[in-house]
């Protein structure tokens, strides 16, 4: 039987033999990875700085208070929680620190690119909430502003979700403040999936407009895989604090917030906001060769990190078998509802495309677009014995860039 230590060094090899155009994943310097490796995981340290209920925490204070002051720094935020565990825990405290059960929250709808925790039937937000959605315009594919508003209206929630998982144009917070406000609502902005290009400066930052913004830390943050809350509200900020713990947590992970104290500081930087810029360029390059291509991108292109392809018009595929021939060339992609879609969630119409970890890697426009090609010609042959051939290829392409985060 195989050790899990040898699974470890398998999934490192797997991790530099194959490109990784997933738009949530990323590749996080070493300091991350040595801080999220430590002996801090044998601490406890239930409550937060200064105020915990275990001895020997004066040292994981000045972490975690070290993590939260580099978050309120690079976001321009008044409050940083930095304890929850992930981004649908982030969520579901955010939404108890100012709901009740049965509250109503309105969100975009999955299919539209939202995501499971902004209300979801099968989520514990669509459970515990009453939860209503919002959909993409059906020409566009984009946000329309006034349809949201007409159903905020409608529906009155007590609290509006904006942010998304899969949505490749820009998110105007300002106006979802205009909506929020005429429907007497809370705001959260959901933004996990753009949380380094607005550290960088590349997107609109919520903060100034939302009630409560919440985030994951390892997605274009190039973080630990975890989550955060932020506010500039001194009485929200109270309210979240009880809901993260004891509210919806126990002890917190100080070995990852330690990692996200460093990736905060990472971001601060100015090798990062180029790092941003070059993700942005990579996406734009990528989908304009499809677009060339005649290839059928949601929305007709990209402002951000991601963009989504209908391969079942541009194929006469569907998203799963579009994603496993791609995983045959060793290009790692995920099938991904479009909107309105027909296909159920584990088939699919579409495949979502991502950059960051790629532009990781040191991937510039010339790689992504040679990878588009491939991908391309795969989905244009449709067949596994193609899709093989194409291996070496990718390999060769991987093996000529450099690691910018090491
Ligand atoms: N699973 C993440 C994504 O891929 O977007 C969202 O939680």
């Amino acid at each position: 039987m195989k050790t899990i230590e040898e699974m470890i060094m398998e999934e490192n090899k797997r991790q530099d033999d194959y490109v990784e155009l997933i738009a949530s994943e990323n590749f996080v310097s070493q300091r991350v990875l040595n801080a999220a490796g430590s002996k801090l995981t044998n601490k406890y340290a239930e409550g937060y700085p200064g105020k915990r209920y275990y001895n020997g925490c004066d040292i994981v204070d000045q972490i975690e208070q070290r993590a939260i002051d580099n978050a309120k720094k690079i976001f321009k935020a008044n409050y940083a929680n930095v304890q929850p565990h992930s981004g649908s825990q982030a969520n579901m405290a955010a939404y108890l620190s100012v709901l009740k059960p049965g509250d109503k929250i309105l969100g975009m709808s999955l299919s539209s690119g939202g995501h499971l925790t902004h209300g979801h039937i099968v989520s514990s937000t669509g459970i515990i909430f009453e939860a209503t959605h919002y959909y993409v315009d059906e020409k566009t594919n984009e946000l329309d502003y006034e349809a949201i508003e007409a159903i905020a209206i409608k529906e009155k929630p007590q609290l509006i979700v904006c942010g998304a998982s899969a949505y490749s144009r820009m998110i105007d917070f300002e106006k979802f403040q205009k909506i929020a406000k005429k429907v007497g609502s809370y705001l959260l902005a959901d933004i996990a999936h753009i949380a380094g290009l607005i550290v960088a400066g590349l997107h609109q930052s919520p903060l100034e407009y939302c009630d409560i913004v919440t985030t994951t830390t390892h997605k274009t943050l190039r973080g630990p895989r975890g989550g955060m809350i932020l506010t500039n509200d001194e009485e929200i900020a109270k309210k979240i604090d009880k809901s993260v713990f004891p509210g919806n947590q126990g002890g917190p992970l100080v070995h990852i917030i330690a990692a996200k104290a460093i990736a905060f500081e990472e971001a601060s930087t100015i090798s990062f906001s180029k790092y941003q810029k070059q993700i942005i360029k990579n996406a734009k390059a990528m989908s304009e060769y499809f677009l060339e291509k005649n290839v059928s991108i949601i929305s007709g292109g990209t402002d951000n990190h991601l963009f989504l392809i209908d391969v079942k018009k541009s194929f006469g595929l569907t998203g799963n078998i579009a994603d496993a021939l791609l995983f045959k060339a060793n290009i790692i992609t995920n099938k991904n509802s479009i909107p309105f879609d027909t296909e159920r969630p584990m088939v699919t119409s579409g495949i979502r495309i991502g950059t960051p970890a790629m532009t990781t890697k040191g991937f510039k426009e010339k790689e992504f677009i040679e990878i588009a090609k491939i991908i391309f010609d795969v989905l244009t042959d449709k067949t596994e014995e193609f899709a093989i051939s194409q291996q070496t290829k990718v390999i060769k392409i991987l093996r000529g860039v450099n690691n910018d985060n090491q």
